[in-house]
């Protein structure tokens, strides 16, 4: 059976929802990011998963381009409609990168780590990519689409990101894509379901604990200025809040600047 398919990882589901209706997979897309956007607009799907071999204009934050060759990876993108103020949907980030850290590390026993905002690493480089886009129907109902794009074989990422990319492969036998997508949907139910009703405190402690921004000192680099300070935690809203060498707290939005730890990428 196709690894993909939804026969192979449906029967490894716990959700309550997610992943059991609304599946689209085709060997190529352009983007399951995009494909699940265009599909909510119309309001005709809830929730949705979209997955694919390959995607031909897989995108990154800013329009950067994510490499996402034929069966090198998970690239992977669920519809949610989640009950949450507009502001508050950054959250869904953390969610999605809490589920995809828990998934690998208890797959492959690697000690994965969540970057903030949006990155999954191993050994200090990036294993996997997650891009929050939210929007809304014509009605006016919110959506949110968040994609993951998870390297599993060497060639998921070309020659000159080989400093700051890594693949599951590198590392360990990878474990079957069935059971990291299945593991990776139930991670992310649970703690969109948490976040809902309980806000971030709600998966706060479980977030802490595999990152590896917080309590660390950061170097912030935006385009007017750069300065260091110690990661302290983040809000609902998605910030990063850094205390800085004088005692002022700063709130850091992603997307504005890159965190990188005092001595690298990480
Ligand atoms: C991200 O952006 O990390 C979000 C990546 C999200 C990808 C998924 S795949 C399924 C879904 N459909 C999509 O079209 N996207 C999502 P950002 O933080 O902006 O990082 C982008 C940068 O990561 C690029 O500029 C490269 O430097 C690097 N990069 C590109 N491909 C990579 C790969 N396969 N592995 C590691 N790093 C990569």
């Amino acid at each position: 059976m196709h690894d993909l398919s939804p026969a192979a990882w449906q029967p490894l589901l716990t959700t309550r929802r997610l992943g059991r209706t609304g599946v689209i997979l085709q060997h190529t897309l352009t983007s399951t990011n995009t494909v699940l956007k265009d599909a909510a607009r119309t309001g005709a799907l809830a929730e949705a998963v979209a997955l694919c071999e390959q995607q031909t204009a897989g995108r990154g934050r800013l329009d950067r381009t994510w490499s996402s060759p034929e069966g090198q990876g998970v690239w992977m993108s669920v519809l949610l409609r989640p009950q949450l103020p507009p502001e508050k949907t950054p959250m869904i980030t953390f969610c999605a990168a809490l589920a995809m850290t828990k998934a690998v590390r208890s797959l492959t026993g690697l000690d994965a780590r969540i970057k903030w905002p949006n990155d999954v690493v191993l050994s200090g480089h990036k294993v996997c990519g997650v891009l929050l886009e939210a929007g809304f129907t014509p009605e006016g109902q919110m959506f949110v689409v968040i994609g993951s794009g998870l390297n599993i074989r060497r060639g998921a990422y070309p020659p000159e990101l080989t400093e700051r990319a890594v693949s599951l492969e590198e590392l360990c036998p990878p474990p079957g894509r069935e059971a990291l997508i299945a593991a990776y949907l139930n991670g992310l139910e649970a703690a969109v379901d948490a976040v809902t009703s309980g806000g971030f405190t709600a998966i706060e402690e479980e977030y802490r604990a595999l990152s590896c921004t917080l309590g660390r000192e950061v170097q912030v680099l935006s385009p007017a200025e750069t300065f260091t300070g110690t990661a302290l935690s983040v809000d609902e809203t998605g910030a990063l809040l850094v205390r800085t060498e004088d005692g002022a707290t700063r709130r850091v939005l992603a997307g504005d600047v890159s965190v990188r730890g005092v001595m690298g990428y990480v």
